[in-house]
């Protein structure tokens, strides 16, 4: 299934006039704020997110899994889906690949249709949390930290056979996220298993072309529930300190134990312009993959508030933007729809953020100042200033409701089938 102007104008007709009318409303309250609306548009349309080859089918957790049929069963048609959301949305114009759940087997065909449906190649991504079938050692007690040396000049080799692999695509980044760690207190030396850690991924970082970057993300537990090597932002950090100005920190906001404020490690990381990208979900309890801001969508906004004064006082450099879910219970495609626009209202909400007298605020103590300052951002309905920098980019005014209206679940059963499975998962 294809998505054209002419299905986007018809399903955005009935929406048009009550848009407009709640559109200029906020416009209006907008610029009497003083706020440039035209500037704000701007910068909503050049916020585009990148969608994992990972996500586009039915996730599932350990103890069984749900398909909804029409997943994508090749990485051609994951594309496709990704080509059929940005047709949508025109906010996630690129897809990361993870190797080797998605080794591109004719790069022309895999060029031609991304090409097509507008879609770049975002950063690559790693994996030594598996075995493949074929593979001579086994990665169950580590991959880069392993102890066995041979084990890691694997794990090292294909990392390097990754970064090949996004050269030819176009990637300029390889997100690594190293799993290695240990479930039992003796298991493994800490200092030594980080130590490996350095040295597997200087060798990576030697293969790196110049023009990329190495995105090195952290998780407190799981798979291993007593220790991980790369567990919080202060050891990523360290080893991207370590590795040189190519290596940065990916924050995923469900590498988190609970409560943490993650918005003051995003300061502290842009403060020494060491942020690299981010991984986009929501949690309740732990690594959850939800829809990104459908539990604690203050949280998101706070982020984006340090992200947007990060982004225009450090020399931080431009990020790598990334969902990072898994469904379920929905629709995938519906669930990145969502996440893509709960992503872009935090945005919103942090753009209108009035800096200067929060600086004011801050400066004279004025606690109660400073939070009547960030909430009324935080309270103020911008939806339809998405929708109008969606629609002003050729996008439909609804997304989602515009997918269902044009029935692409029901087109994509049809043409894969009921039992299609999106690979790997
Ligand atoms: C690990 O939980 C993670 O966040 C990493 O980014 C992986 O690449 C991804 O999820 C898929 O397993
Ligand atoms: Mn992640």
């Amino acid at each position: 299934m294809k998505i054209t102007t002419d299905h986007i104008q018809s399903s955005n007709k009935p929406l048009e006039i009550n848009h407009a009318r709640e559109f200029n409303f906020l416009a209006e309250k907008l610029e009497k704020k003083g706020l440039d609306v035209e500037a704000l548009i701007q910068k909503l349309q050049d916020l585009q997110i990148a969608i994992p080859s990972w996500a586009l089918g039915t996730g599932g957790t350990r103890f069984g899994r749900f398909s909804g049929g029409g997943e994508p069963s090749s990485l051609i048609q994951k594309i496709q889906d990704v080509g059929i959301l940005h047709a949508l949305n025109r906010s996630s114009d690129s897809i990361s690949l993870h190797i080797p759940w998605d080794i591109p087997q004719n790069y022309d065909a895999i060029l031609q249709t991304a090409a097509e449906g507008e879609i770049r190649f975002d950063a690559v991504n790693s994996n030594t949390f598996q075995d493949q079938a074929d593979q001579s050692l086994s990665f169950k007690f580590g991959s880069l930290a392993n102890n066995d040396k041979s084990i890691r000049e694997l794990a090292i080799a294909h990392n390097k056979e990754v970064i090949q692999i996004g050269e030819k695509l176009g990637s300029k980044a390889l997100t690594v996220w190293l799993a290695d760690g240990s479930s039992f207190p003796g298991q493994h030396s800490f200092r030594k298993t980080l130590q490996n850690t350095h040295e597997s991924l200087h060798e990576i970082y030697q293969e790196l072309p110049n023009d990329w970057k190495m995105l090195i993300e952290y998780k407190p537990y799981e798979p291993y529930f007593y220790s991980t090597v790369i567990s919080d932002w202060g050891t990523s950090f360290l080893l991207a300190n370590k590795l040189g100005e190519k290596a940065f920190t990916l924050v995923d906001l469900g590498h988190h134990l609970p409560n943490t404020n993650i918005e003051q490690i995003v300061a502290t990381l842009m403060t020494e312009s060491k942020l690299g990208g981010f991984h986009f979900n929501d949690s309740k309890y732990g690594d959850d993959d939800l829809t990104v801001g459908s539990i604690k969508p203050y949280q998101l906004f706070l982020i984006f508030n340090e992200l947007v004064a990060g982004f225009e006082e450090t020399s931080n450099p431009a990020s790598a933007w990334m969902i990072d879910a898994s469904h379920n219970l929905k629709d995938p495609m519906e669930d990145l729809l969502q996440s893509v626009e709960a992503i872009k209202l935090a945005y919103a909400q942090a753009l209108i953020v009035d800096r200067k007298s929060l600086a004011e605020a801050q400066g004279s103590q004025d606690v109660g100042q400073g939070q009547e300052i960030l909430q009324e951002a935080f309270r103020t309905d911008l939806r339809p200033l998405v929708r109008e920098a969606i629609r002003q980019s050729g996008g439909a005014i609804s997304p989602i409701q515009s997918y269902r209206e044009l029935k692409v679940r029901e087109s994509l059963i049809k043409e894969r089938g009921k039992e299609s499975k999106a690979s790997v998962l």
